[in-house]
């Protein structure tokens, strides 16, 4: 049951006791996990969060897309940029420390990966807005300058539009990374759940998969969200304030 911890010390404290009682630990993570690093959220409630100023739908799917191919490449690049000059913030340098523990990101951005994990070893269940691919899926995929993106452009192999190499709302997610996240919280006997509001599908049923089948799941976010049922512990705050301290 999820114990509402008064006090720093005592958290810390229970949270590192039951992480060293853990061989299998994954980490599932979200927009929180980059907010300390200036990168704007999707629903963060206090803040500009990205989808209190531009509509989901017409932006992250493929109909959004097709009506407005430029306006979405033009958005895309404008959060490309912001990622450019983005820094990876103290919780991306605390899990960086901690190759034991599996990387499993909703987040788009290469912050865990240039604070120091293994490209290998991070799941990103939604993509990659590092990469543009061909919309029609011929197999073309480049890599993208952060700080210096492309304007909308086409298909090199099969002249239709190429967009980023993220998932969209209605878009499947990537079977092997969706594979690989479903195997390693099946096993986990731990899940840190860091900086998501756990409501979007199928990625938040990763935390209810690993509750299911007995792993114990630490909780870290500013505010309560849709994964505060599921917490054996929630620890209340700035993740790039707890990790740290919880992972040293
Ligand atoms: C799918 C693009 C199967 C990438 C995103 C109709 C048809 C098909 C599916 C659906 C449908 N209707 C609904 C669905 C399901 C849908 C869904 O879940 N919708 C929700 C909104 C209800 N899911 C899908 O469509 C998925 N695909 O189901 O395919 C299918 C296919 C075809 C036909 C039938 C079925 C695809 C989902 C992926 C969507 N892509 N973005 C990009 O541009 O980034 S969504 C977007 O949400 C991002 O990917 C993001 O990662 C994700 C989750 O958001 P969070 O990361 O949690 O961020 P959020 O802002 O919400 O929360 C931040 C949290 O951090 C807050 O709690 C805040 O308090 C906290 N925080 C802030 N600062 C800190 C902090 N915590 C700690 N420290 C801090 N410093």
């Amino acid at each position: 049951m999820n114990q509402p911890i008064t006090d720093r010390k005592t958290a810390i404290l229970s949270a590192r006791t039951l992480l060293q009682q853990c061989e299998k630990i994954v980490c599932f993570s979200g927009a929180g996990l980059s907010a300390e690093s200036g990168i704007s959220t999707f629903r963060d409630s206090e803040t500009d969060a990205l989808w209190s100023r531009y509509d989901p739908t017409q932006l992250a799917s493929p109909e959004g897309f097709a009506a407005d191919p430029k306006l979405v490449i033009d958005w895309y690049n404008w959060r490309r940029d912001a990622i450019a000059q983005a820094n990876p913030n103290p919780a991306h340098l605390a899990l960086a420390q901690r190759p034991d523990i599996i990387q499993i990101t909703q987040n788009v951005d290469d912050l865990l990966e240039r604070a120091g994990c293994k490209q290998e070893s991070v799941i990103h269940l939604h993509g990659n807005i590092t990469h543009d691919r061909c919309h029609q899926r011929c197999g073309f995929q480049q890599k993208i300058d952060l700080a210096n993106p492309p304007p909308l452009r086409n298909c090199p192999m099969c002249d239709a539009p190429l967009r980023p190499a993220v998932v969209w709302f209605g878009e499947t997610l990537p079977a092997w990374a969706w594979q690989q996240a479903e195997q390693h919280c099946q096993l986990a006997d731990c899940m840190l759940v860091i900086g998501t509001s756990a409501s979007v599908y199928p990625a938040a049923s990763l935390i209810e998969l690993t509750k299911a089948q007995g792993g114990k799941v630490i909780v870290i976010n500013t505010h309560p969200s849709g994964a505060s049922t599921l917490a054996d512990m929630e620890l209340i705050g700035p993740c790039g304030e707890w990790l740290p301290e919880l992972l040293s």
